[in-house]
């Protein structure tokens, strides 16, 4: 099946910073809240503490509580300004830029309207010994939805890939949307020799696609599987198909998956939940690329 792969590739590689805020998502800002913290890497920063000073953009999907006007459909910015000043006072770091990587996460995992934030902590008293107005660190994090491919071809197929769902369901940095049918599949790619059971899973997750790889690995090992031969038998296989529009290709981790789009066996779970998504090399929605692969 022909797709501009190479082409493409070059071209969003140079595309530069992906943008934090979403279409359907609205900006709430709250700027300069003043909190009294720990953070710092001397013992007095520890004892006595020191101001800090925190700007945030928080990225809502603000729609209906804007057509109903409706607070609980909303953030409360005044919650949040609050819980951000409590976890700062609660958890001093070395570093702001470990502080601002923990209460991003914590806002994200606390505050569900919340899709992405964009923080910066300032530290106008840092203790430098010289004149200065602020020293600051920023970072930008966000929710990212995420399609997981799911095979099983040894033991309790079922089972092996049921497990792996339930425990993304315990994990906090992930929230599973959608799981489709498990279908039974012939064994594809000649190594692998039994029927294989598959499926696909929509997420959305704070992990980068590096961690999210990791989890994957581990649910993996947890069910026992061996790596033995490439594209043998086994007990789970847990792939990332597509993260967001991103397009990545090192040593490690190729998204989206290079393979998934001559898989009967992946595009059709995947058509069954999320039919109309773009794969962001064919630029062409998941239903099509089934009705191409099948011949229809
Ligand atoms: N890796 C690179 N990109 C990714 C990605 N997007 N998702 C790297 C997951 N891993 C990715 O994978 C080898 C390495 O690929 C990983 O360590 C990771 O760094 P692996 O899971 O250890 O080995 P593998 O699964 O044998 O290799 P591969 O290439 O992932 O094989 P596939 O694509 O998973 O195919 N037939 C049917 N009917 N149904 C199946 O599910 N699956 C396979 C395996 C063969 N035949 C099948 C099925
Ligand atoms: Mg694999």
């Amino acid at each position: 099946m022909s797709c501009p792969v190479a082409g493409l590739q070059v071209k969003a590689r140079k595309g530069g910073k992906r943008e934090m805020k979403r279409r359907e998502e609205d900006i709430i800002r709250i700027e300069n809240l003043e909190v009294f913290a720990y953070h710092g890497v001397y013992s007095w920063e520890r004892e006595e503490g020191q101001r800090f000073y925190i700007n945030a953009a928080l990225y809502v999907e603000t729609g209906k509580a804007v057509q109903e006007d409706l607070l609980e459909l909303s953030v409360d910015y005044g919650a949040v300004c609050h819980f951000m000043s409590r976890f700062m006072n609660e958890n001093p770091c070395n570093l702001i830029e470990t502080a601002a990587e923990r209460l991003a996460a914590a806002v994200l995992l606390a505050f569900s309207p919340v899709r992405g934030i964009t923080l910066e902590i300032r530290k106008p008293d840092a203790p430098i010994g010289l004149p200065f107005e602020s020293v600051s660190a920023e970072i930008s994090r966000r929710w990212s939805t995420a399609y997981l491919a799911m095979g099983s071809s040894l033991g309790d197929r079922e089972a092996h890939i049921r497990n792996a769902v339930e425990a993304m369901e315990e994990e906090p940095k992930i929230r599973v949307k959608k799981v489709s049918e498990l279908i039974p599949t012939a064994p594809y790619g000649g190594a692998a020799r039994e029927e294989f059971l598959n499926g696909a899973m929509e997420i959305e997750t704070l992990f980068t696609p590096e961690q999210l790889l990791d989890c994957l690995h581990a649910l993996e090992e947890a069910a026992g599987r061996v790596r033995k031969e490439r594209w043998a038998d086994r007990t789970l296989d847990l792939d990332i198909l597509l993260y967001e529009d991103l397009i990545l290709w090192t040593e490690r981790l190729a998204i989206p998956h290079p393979d998934m789009i001559n898989r009967e066996f992946v595009l059709k779970p995947l058509a069954q939940i999320a039919p109309y998504v773009l794969h962001p090399v064919c630029r062409e929605p998941v239903r099509a690329l089934l009705e191409r692969l099948s011949g229809r």
